[in-house]
């Protein structure tokens, strides 16, 4: 292994509690109906086909490509607002020193997520310098499970994708690092995967795993 690549959302930062406080209020708007067990389903999923997640349950007339265009910014616009008060401390020192140690070791460091809020979230958490490439959803065509976001990380970090790892808690995201040809690291809901090579339960496991 020579490089690692890590997803955001749920295995550097936790930031599905403002994805759902967003979402809900969007929903409540238009009197859709949401909860937790559908913002699970929205782990590693684009932004456009967590929307799409979400209208399953909507009963009115056909929505017009703008009206959902207005509703995808006007989530989005909530969400950063939501992004703005996250600070360093968003970030466990768990996390912030097996990165480092990562590093000390000679792995490289990317990060593979399919948001475009990435870049923001990490220089809000001051880890903008902890990674030596990002892949996010600005330079991505096909989110995850397609894996286009992993690829391009290992082309960022000049690595061969068989010498990759991938860090994941999303299942979307575990086959993606499959079909990248990458080994698969899972945390969280990705844990117990059929498809994740192994499973770890605290980050700083990585340490003995890699
Ligand atoms: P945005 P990850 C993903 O981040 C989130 O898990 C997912 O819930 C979200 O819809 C997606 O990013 C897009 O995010 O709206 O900020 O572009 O887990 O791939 O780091
Ligand atoms: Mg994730």
């Amino acid at each position: 292994m020579k490089a690692v690549i890590f997803d955001l959302d749920g295995v550097i930062v936790f930031t599905d509690k403002f994805h759902y406080q967003a979402w809900k209020r969007m929903a409540d708007d238009m009197g859709i109906y949401f909860d937790e067990t559908i913002n699970n389903r929205l782990r590693g999923v684009s932004r456009s086909e967590s929307l799409e997640i979400i209208l399953e349950r909507y009963q009115g007339t056909p929505l017009s490509l703008e009206k959902k265009t207005n509703m995808l910014k006007k989530k989005n616009d909530i969400y950063r607002e939501l992004l703005s008060a996250m600070t360093p401390d968003d970030v466990t020192d768990q996390v912030r020193i097996t990165l480092a140690e990562l590093r000390s070791r000679g792995f490289r460091l990317a990060v593979g997520s399919s948001s475009k809020n990435a870049k923001f979230i990490l220089q809000k958490v001051g880890l903008q310098d902890a990674f030596d490439a990002v892949s996010d959803g600005t330079n991505i065509i096909r989110s995850k499970p397609d894996p286009e976001v992993f690829l391009k990380a290992a082309e960022f970090l000049d690595v061969a994708p068989g010498n990759c790892s991938v860090v994941e808690d999303a299942c979307a995201g575990i086959d993606a690092a499959k079909a990248a040809g990458m080994l698969a690291i899972g945390m969280g809901d990705a844990y117990r995967y059929k498809k994740t090579d192994i499973g770890i339960k605290e980050f700083c496991e990585l340490l003995q795993v890699i």
